[in-house]
């Protein structure tokens, strides 16, 4: 029951074939990335495992069509979206035998993706990292729940087997991203696993609501600029050039003074290094641990 986050510049063929590995799903993040690069992704990643895996595709990316095709081309057997509204390639998904599971922040995106066909939902609350909606895990994955007759996976500030224990009132799995951050197999750049394991529970802020595109990241030299020219009155085209290029600076170089290192608010929880295998482990038996003892709670 447990999903890797597809996050942008991160959950490549590396970190997700380790995931599905250790039993499960890993997600490569199609992110803003061509057909090309994620064709090569794809490959590599079955180069690894046999297991069965995800793609992300991130619905605001200029490559959201092509990308689109790809996963119906390579067959891949689970298609995550998130930032959008994916219906207008749901059919074609569907057709072909695709497992269609939709991030949604809102009920009403739940309830449409449900009606178009979706094989599940991930409900994620505004705890995640990235972009992100309004609503908290705790409010979002019971209202979801009520609101559709498919499965919901639980995401946003879940990193630990009590977390996971939490989701099941309700959710039939969880996504987990923040915790893979630091993952062995995780090829993200050290500076960044170096600010997530120093993090505590206020190291994060939002950014970017006036753009209608929040953005949860940890506090750096970047998003402190990002919020000054936000206040400012800075105009949106303005502030999205600022944003292009800072995930990539963050994840692949490690540049601390501009970029963008997107991380959910479990942050100040995740502390240990570990391999992908040791995490999902972590959180398999951390949630049975804690539901086992749930019992003391009912006479
Ligand atoms: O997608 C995410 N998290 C992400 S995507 C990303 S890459 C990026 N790059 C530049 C700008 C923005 C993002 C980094 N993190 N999570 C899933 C998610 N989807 N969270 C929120 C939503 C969402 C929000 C509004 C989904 C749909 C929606 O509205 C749909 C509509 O009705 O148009």
């Amino acid at each position: 029951p447990v999903f890797q986050g597809g996050m942008a510049w991160i959950a490549d063929a590396s970190l997700a074939s380790a995931v599905s590995e250790a039993g499960g799903l890993g997600i490569i993040a199609a992110m803003n990335a061509d057909a090309n690069w994620l064709r090569d992704q794809i490959h590599e990643l079955r180069a690894r495992t046999d297991k069965p895996f995800g793609v992300n595709v991130m619905l605001m990316s200029p490559f959201a069509d092509e990308v689109a095709r790809v996963v119906i081309d390579e067959r891949v057997p689970v298609v995550v979206t998130g930032a959008g509204n994916p219906t207008k390639y749901m059919k074609a998904w569907n057709e072909a035998g695709i497992k269609v599971i939709p991030v949604v922040a809102s009920v009403a995106l739940a309830r449409l993706v449900a009606r178009r066909g979706a094989t599940a939902v991930v409900a994620e609350g505004t705890e995640s990292g990235g972009h992100i909606g309004e609503t908290s895990t705790m409010a979002l994955v019971p209202q979801v729940v009520d609101a559709v007759d498919i499965p919901v996976v639980a995401a946003g500030g879940i990193a630990d087997g009590r977390g996971v224990a939490a989701a099941f009132m309700g959710a039939a799995g969880v996504q987990v991203g923040t915790r893979f951050l630091i993952a062995d197999e995780c090829t993200v750049s050290e500076q960044y696993k170096e600010m997530v394991l120093k993090a505590n529970d206020t190291s994060t802020r939002a950014t970017g609501r006036s753009t209608g595109h929040p953005v949860r990241a940890l506090k750096s030299p970047f998003t402190n600029a990002y919020a000054k020219s936000e206040a400012a009155g800075v105009s949106v085209e303005e502030l999205g050039a600022m944003g292009t290029g800072a995930l990539r600076k963050a994840a692949k170089d490690g540049n601390y003074e501009e970029g963008s290192f997107l991380c959910g608010q479990i942050a100040g929880m995740v502390n240990e290094r570990q391999s992908a295998r040791e995490i999902v482990d972590d959180l398999v038996d951390g949630a049975e641990h804690v539901l086992k003892g749930a019992c003391a709670w009912v006479a």
